[in-house]
């Protein structure tokens, strides 16, 4: 019995050496993440937006890769190598058609169901059908377009601008809101929130995590983000929301969607389910 233990720590430890070794741990990660999407062991968390009262206004969905012996691996690590054995666009299809079927078992179970929006890979994104799919999806479940958001990174919305415009352009016909992520930490031209009609503007936790209300230039470019925001009617999501003094100051430029620590982690969907229910969250203060 020991023995076994002992040989199951220490294969434990090798494989993580391994994973570590520059050479070596692509190809064990890549051979593992593989095995993980077919054995179901990919699973999606839901990251609750509030508002700056703490009404839950919204979710972001979130991969999450619980590894039956390494445990939780970084989205960081895999999202990678999904993204290189191309597996990320049946990912993403699958991930839409899960979040599809969560909202209506939320909806068939009488809850106020939110918007969940999910990140959209540039991979899947320069993909035939992709807006094609998506309606399909929620016409199975019956989900109205609404619901279902979008977000991209900026810095590949430069790449394949024709087409990407297009689909883009398809999902808001379709009534599906999109979401700039990360904003400030890529090209965050204006020229591409208007090419690309975005509806949301997610300025990156580093903003949040260094803001430092006494440094005026830090912030001189939160406000500057909120005044233009609102000239070009465009909704504010902080993210990255980790303290009190964070969100005060939030508050003061009435921040549409507040994302962070400090009011939950992402959750497995039966946490969520219980959140909902409440329908608001106060902070957690340490
Ligand atoms: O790039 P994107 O915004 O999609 O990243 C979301 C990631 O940010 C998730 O993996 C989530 O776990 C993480 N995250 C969410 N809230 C916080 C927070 O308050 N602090 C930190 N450090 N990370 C967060
Ligand atoms: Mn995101």
């Amino acid at each position: 019995m020991e023995g076994n233990i002992l040989k199951e720590l220490i294969s434990k430890r090798r494989n993580l050496i391994s994973m570590n070794k520059p050479g070596n741990h692509q190809s064990y990660l890549e051979i593992e993440f593989k095995n993980a999407f077919k054995n179901n062991q990919l699973e999606i968390y839901y990251q609750p937006l509030v508002s700056t009262e703490g009404v839950i206004l919204s979710a972001e969905a979130l991969l999450r890769w619980n590894h039956p012996t390494e445990g939780f691996i970084s989205p960081a690590r895999f999202i990678p190598i999904a993204e290189k054995s191309k597996l990320i666009n049946d990912i993403t299809d699958w991930m839409i058609e899960e979040i599809c079927k969560q909202l209506r078992t939320w909806k068939d179970s009488g809850l106020q169901a939110v918007p969940v929006s999910f990140n959209l890979s540039p991979i899947r994104i320069s993909q035939q059908g992709l807006s094609e799919y998506i309606e399909w999806q929620l016409n199975k479940y019956s989900i109205r377009p609404h619901l279902l958001e979008v977000e991209l990174t900026e810095s590949y919305l430069f790449k394949k601008i024709a087409y990407v415009a297009e689909t883009l352009n398809r999902l808001k016909e379709l009534g599906i809101k999109i979401a700039l992520d990360d904003f400030g930490t890529g090209y965050a031209s204006l020229e591409v929130i208007q090419r690309f009609h975005i509806d949301k503007i997610k300025i990156d936790r580093l903003f949040i995590s260094n803001l430092d209300i006494t440094n005026k230039k830090n912030t001189a470019i939160l406000s500057a983000v909120f005044y233009l925001s609102r000239g070009l009617d465009l909704k504010v999501v902080a993210e990255g929301v980790e303290k009190l003094e964070q969100l005060e100051y939030l508050k003061e430029y009435k921040c549409d969607f507040i994302q962070g620590y400090l009011y939950s982690k992402p959750v497995p969907a039966d946490t969520f389910e219980k959140l909902l229910r409440v329908g608001y969250i106060t902070p957690l203060i340490k």
